[in-house]
């Protein structure tokens, strides 16, 4: 690739309250599934690196964990987590899904929100999300709202679902971008290292299987990830819970929940891999391992 004089490339990290979209909109942007979603809130626990490269430009996307007022010391490393892919980008894509200003409080809430995790006001781009569930006439009020109160770069409503407003954002996104040859090789979509992506596809259908605390005490382990080259690479792992209990219903009835996990989440690290896996399954108790800091460490956190 030659590369123009007026090539821009630089780091977006995106952020904004868990739920509202983050990681589905990544993966569009990306068009490529890279990092887990799921209709539960707190899906992303740690950063997700992925990298958009077009004829004039390449963006760096850092797809952050929702933002909350920490309970737990894992909340805790994951917001100073944060914090640093905050400070370390060119600007933000701050995301929200409010789409009317009827809740009082709520679009305030939002920004005292941004405002905490910006200090060093970065260039933000607000995009609002979800624009799929809600009349475009109730938007207006609430692009008012933003766009009065804070120096927003852009506002940008999208569907992180349908792809609606993704390309306008793109083009917003590129503005705040400085000009720069790029970080990566153009084939490049991430740098993570395909045990953390598989892990993180274990948990996803841990999200998506289970109900209630189950997602939330839960954690993936990569034990062994051997690659082969004549046959299947073998993948075991560990899911990681807080009590027996847990552990049992994630077996499930003669190991048939578990089950139902390894397959999808098989099926899964093979689309990524583009490559046949062979993966194990084992479940571990670990005693209030979200409130212990050696656990924390050992898990990367
Ligand atoms: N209708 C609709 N749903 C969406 C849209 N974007 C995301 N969702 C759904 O919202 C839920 C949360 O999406 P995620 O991408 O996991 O949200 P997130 O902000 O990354 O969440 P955390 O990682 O928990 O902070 C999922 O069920 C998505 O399918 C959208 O544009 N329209
Ligand atoms: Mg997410």
């Amino acid at each position: 690739m030659s590369i123009a004089p007026d090539f821009k490339a630089g780091y977006i990290t995106i952020v904004g309250k868990p739920n509202v979209g983050k990681s589905t909109l990544m993966n569009r942007l990306l068009n490529f599934r890279l990092s887990i979603t799921s209709p539960r809130p707190q899906t992303t626990r740690k950063s997700v690196m992925g990298i958009l490269t077009e004829k004039d430009c390449q963006i760096v996307f850092n797809d952050t964990a929702g933002l909350l007022e920490p309970r737990y010391k894992l909340q805790k490393a994951m917001m100073r987590s944060m914090e640093n892919a905050v400070n370390d980008a060119d600007g933000l894509m701050f995301m929200t899904d409010d789409h009317t200003v009827k809740i009082p409080g709520r679009m305030e809430h939002t920004l005292e929100t941004l405002q905490a995790v910006n200090r060093q006001k970065k260039p933000t781009v607000l995009v609002i999300n979800k624009v799929d569930l809600f009349q475009k006439e109730k938007l207006l009020p609430v692009i008012d709202f933003f766009a009065k109160e804070y120096p927003f770069a852009a506002i940008v409503p999208v569907s992180a679902l349908k792809g609606d407003g993704v390309e306008e954002l793109k083009s917003e996104l590129k503005k705040v971008l400085p000009f720069h040859p790029p970080f990566y090789d153009p084939d490049t979509i991430t740098d993570h290292p395909e045990r953390f992506l598989a892990a993180e596809l274990i948990r996803e259908q841990v999200f998506l299987q289970f109900q209630m605390e189950i997602p939330y005490s839960s954690e993936v382990q990569i034990e062994e990830f051997a690659e082969r080259e004549h046959g299947k690479d073998y993948i075991s792992a560990t899911i990681i819970v807080e009590r027996e209990s847990q552990k049992g219903i994630l077996i499930g009835k003669k190991g048939t929940a578990l089950k139902s996990v390894g397959e999808r989440a098989r099926k899964r690290i093979e689309e990524l891999l583009g490559r046949s896996v062979f993966l194990e399954l084992r479940v571990k108790v670990r005693k209030s391992w979200r409130k212990n800091e050696q656990i924390l460490k050992r898990l990367g956190y």
